[in-house]
């Protein structure tokens, strides 16, 4: 399976790290730490060194009760910061945003993938930007904007909203002129689903995976794994992160969303090799 991502494309046979880059200063985890172009620019390269397969370049949080951005301010933010990235580096750019106008700005600054966490159901110009400028895009599910999400986890079939939601968002890009293998699905793991539904969705990826479409996983340092090895403090969920990222990938997961690539990478290398021993060939 490939995801088509721009002109290139990201070969899935094995497991790929996207590294995460949040340019705002309230996102849950990496809030603050790259506000400078020069300290994003720093982050970039240091993911890239430990292998990042690409980087995920915000300027919104989605965390619930996060004050929401313009698309002005949001640009203000990225832009600078995916030009000196891409000036310097090769690692393909993905940008998190759900408005067509920052992904039509940051498209022709040099990212090739959108990242949209509402999977182009927010912004009518999402699909028909991510289909004329031929980017990739991620189509995540959340069942509501951030500061009501928490309210909409009281879903009848879970895995029937979500299948029925990526058939929808799917058949919408396709409209729009989106070429199918330039998709890929998302759980929106946190994202109006509670513990028990994390891990009911990361147990299972394999029905996501039956979708036909390459599947991407983004668990890093959330609260869930917070509740489950009973640390608050978001930094000090890296080996938790560690730990569910490769049970992700073991259970079908095409690529791990991540704030600490080294580790990401390590989890990768694990559930290559072990994925080979218990299904070769998958
Ligand atoms: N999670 C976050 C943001 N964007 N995109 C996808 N596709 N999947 C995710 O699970 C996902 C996402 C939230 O994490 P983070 O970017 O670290 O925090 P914040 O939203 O506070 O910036």
């Amino acid at each position: 399976m490939i995801l088509r991502i721009g002109g290139g494309a990201l070969d899935l046979t094995r497991p790929r790290v996207m590294g995460v880059l949040n340019v705002t200063p309230d996102s849950f985890s990496d809030g603050g730490n790259n506000l400078t172009p020069a300290s994003a620019l720093a982050s970039a390269r240091r993911m890239a060194a430990e292998g990042a397969d690409i980087l995920d370049i915000g300027g919104e949080s989605t965390r619930p009760g996060a004050r929401p951005v313009s698309a002005e301010e949001e640009k203000a933010r990225i832009l600078p910061v995916i030009e000196a990235i891409g000036a310097e580096l090769t690692v393909p750019l993905s940008v998190d945003t759900s408005k067509a106008e920052v992904a039509r700005a940051a498209l022709e600054a040099g990212a090739v993938l959108v990242n949209d966490v509402s999977a182009g159901s927010w912004d009518p110009g999402m699909l028909p930007v991510v289909a004329e400028r031929g980017a990739g895009i991620v189509l995540m599910h959340t069942p509501a904007r951030p500061d009501k999400m928490m309210e909409r986890s009281d879903y009848d079939d879970l895995w029937d909203t979500l299948e029925a939601w990526f058939e929808q968002r799917l058949t919408a890009a396709h409209a729009a002129g989106i070429d199918t293998e330039a998709t890929a699905i998302d759980p929106g793991i946190g994202f109006g689903k509670t513990t028990a539904q994390n891990l009911e969705l990361l147990a299972g990826l394999d029905r996501l995976r039956a979708l036909g479409r390459p599947v991407l996983v983004g668990l890093s340092r959330k609260r869930f794994l917070g509740q489950l090895g009973g640390r608050t403090e978001p930094l000090a969920r890296d080996d938790l992160t560690t730990a569910a990222n490769a049970l992700a990938l073991a259970a079908g997961a095409n690529i791990i969303r991540t704030h600490d690539v080294a580790r990401g990478v390590d989890a990768a290398a694990v559930a290559l090799a072990f994925g080979d021993r218990a299904a070769p060939g998958r």
